[in-house]
């Protein structure tokens, strides 16, 4: 989604502000800009290309200068167009610009400031809900930015980050943030804003994480926060050690293929050294929470769904706990019926999906307490709001299709699973010795599921003629067959759904005609012979099958049925396994299309709006 840079500095920032644009591509954008403080006036470029035409663009026109901000628009309100993207002036309609400003998130009361801001004679040149903070700021502006920011935000409703200037206070940026990210970059005798970290790698790695409502004032000796309340307040200063290599793409075409290939690695740093299975592995009064909960509620959005719906199947077979799994944006605004014994489960690639946080946030609201979370940045918001947490170490990801960062999940997961179980009494000795030694051989195991690519590219090429296909699976398969089929579509555009095998009797058997490939996770599990029968039913009526079928169970090719071999059958960790071919035929697939792998159609990475 959006990403923002900020930058106060004695030297010229654009270039640090570009480059902190380019960290932040990998989200997602379709349309970017900067402006600078610049002799005295604003000025800006702005551009619905990539940040490298921009950066052209800058250079042409000679931008530069020591304070400004930057932006990568992932459009909500108005068309990606270059009179929407950020920054968006203000003061215009007096004479020269006087106020600049980006944004991340959604005003919901924009109609309404807009009215009021055009009564008072403010001109709008964008549909966007952004261009009313900027004029709000200039409205309330009396000499101190800091003050007409605090005064501004307390008329926003929704959710932002901000970064803004003022033509009249040339060594300040002011920052804001109420439910989307913002940390800010400590230098010496400069200082800096970002969405994240990562933008900042290798000008500072000196990073405060803000709270949500902390208003911050930047100047280059000084950064001084005030919160919520008012209260002017400490933030810690982390230093936070950002491997920038992660952005290098190396020997791969894509980052998706890159991260498809770095899932040996990030699952096996996700699983650590572990030596056995403790509920502490979670946080510190791990135990006493899981020997206190009598169900659990797995809140999360998109692929990270898929990984909760896959745990349920897990955690209700070996831990014995009864599991609810829900959509975020959906529990957030539904009546439901809390219950304080409930351990409620967050999992977020970025730790800062906005449903995802808000219904954090409402499931607290009703009472319960006990909240733990899944995510791959150890500094997120959903991290700090969390009792207790798990990070995976998948390392960043870029591509905007999620890969490592769910058969990570799928991996921490699998250990909860196992610390429940234990803190419940249900893991012997012998299982727990026997299940450490399935997920140590999870590396390698995915390393040999790898090596299929070659045959896995030659069914891309069909799949890339088609522009539908279905995906079926059965039991905890189920989920996988899900995010194969989400997968494809993120990335390919053909359309695909994912069915419980034994649905497909109930409706959409109707779309099966010898046009539709229907893909099929076959584990050699107790469904087996179940599953073979629903092939037959399409074999049946033509369609065909392109089966990923574990070594030992006797589905072999013939017309019309396509049979990839897996190396071995894995047991309960069999998901993580039959996820990584469905990744890499979506991938191949979209290569085949020539489609945009790593930044999809109207999509973006840390979802930051609602
Ligand atoms: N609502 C603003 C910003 C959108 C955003 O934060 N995207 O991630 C706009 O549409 O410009």
């Amino acid at each position: 989604m959006c990403g923002i840079v900020g930058a106060v500095a004695q030297r010229d920032i654009t270039p640090i502000l570009l480059q902190g644009l380019k960290r932040l591509e990998y989200r997602g954008y379709d349309s970017c800009g900067v402006a600078v403080h610049s002799d005295g006036e604003l000025r800006r470029a702005r551009s619905t290309q990539r940040v490298a035409e921009l950066e052209s663009q800058v250079q042409r026109e000679h931008l530069s200068g020591f304070t400004g901000i930057a932006h990568t628009r992932w459009a909500t309100h108005g068309a990606p167009a270059t009179h929407n993207a950020h920054p968006h002036f203000s003061g215009q309609g007096k004479g020269v610009a006087r106020i600049a400003l980006v944004h991340n998130g959604i005003i919901e009361n924009y109609e309404e400031l807009r009215t009021e801001l055009q009564a008072v004679g403010y001109v709008f040149e964008s549909q966007t809900d952004t261009e009313v903070i900027a004029h709000l700021i200039d409205h309330l502006y009396g000499g101190d930015l800091f003050e007409a920011v605090q005064q501004a935000t307390r008329r926003l409703n929704g959710a932002y980050a901000i970064a803004v200037f003022c033509r009249d206070e040339p060594h300040r940026v002011v920052g804001a943030r109420h439910g989307s990210p913002l940390v800010v970059g400590r230098g010496k005798n400069e200082n800096f804003l970002a969405s994240d970290a990562l933008a900042l790698a290798g000008t500072t790695d000196q990073i405060i994480y803000l709270e949500d409502g902390d208003i911050v004032d930047l100047q280059l000796a000084r950064v001084w926060i005030v919160d919520v309340d008012g209260h002017s307040v400490e933030r810690e200063v982390h230093t936070v050690h950002i491997h920038t290599g992660a952005a290098e793409l190396g020997p791969y075409r894509h980052y998706m293929q890159k991260e498809i290939f770095e899932q040996p690695r990030a699952v096996g740093d996700t699983l650590q050294a572990i030596e056995s299975i403790t509920p502490e592995l979670f946080g510190d009064g791990a135990y006493k929470v899981f020997k206190n909960i009598d169900n659990l509620l797995i809140l999360a959005c998109g692929t990270s769904y898929y990984a909760g719906l896959t745990a349920r199947y897990w955690i209700e077979s070996i831990a014995k706990i009864p599991v609810n799994v829900e959509i975020a944006s959906e529990y957030r605004y539904r009546d439901s019926v809390p219950n304080p014994r409930t351990l409620v489960v967050t999992i977020s690639q970025s730790g800062e999906t906005a449903d995802t946080l808000a219904a954090l946030k409402h499931a607290r609201g009703l009472g319960m307490e006990n909240t733990l979370t899944i995510c791959n940045v150890a500094t997120s918001a959903m991290v700090r709001e969390c009792k207790l947490s798990y990070i995976t170490r998948a390392g960043v990801e870029i591509g905007v299709a999620s890969t490592k960062a769910f058969t990570t999940q799928l991996t921490a997961l699998f250990l909860l699973t196992l610390a429940l179980a234990q803190a419940n009494g249900r893991l012997s000795d012998e299982e727990e010795a026997e299940q450490l030694k399935a997920l140590r051989h999870l590396p390698v195991a995915i390393g040999a599921v790898l090596a299929l690519e070659p045959q896995i590219m030659a069914w891309a090429d069909r799949f890339a003629t088609k522009e539908n296909a279905l995906f079926l699976g059965r039991g905890m398969h189920y989920p996988i067959a899900l995010e194969g089929a989400l997968k494809l579509k993120e990335i390919s555009y053909i359309h695909a759904e994912a069915y419980p095998a034994g649905e497909l009797k109930h409706g959409p058997l109707a779309l099966v005609t010898e046009h539709m490939p229907v893909v099929t996770i076959a584990p050699r599990d107790g469904l087996l012979e179940k599953l073979k029968s629903n092939m037959q039913e399409v074999h049946a009526r033509g369609g065909e099958l392109y089966v990923f079928a574990d070594a030992d169970t006797k589905i072999g090719s013939s017309d019309g049925i396509h049979v990839i071999r897996m190396p071995e059958h894995y047991g309960k960790l069999s998901p993580i396994l039959h996820t990584i071919p469905l990744q890499l035929l979506a991938y191949h697939t979209a290569c085949a299309r020539g489609t945009d792998v790593d930044k999809p159609r109207n999509l973006a990475k840390s979802v930051t709006v609602e």
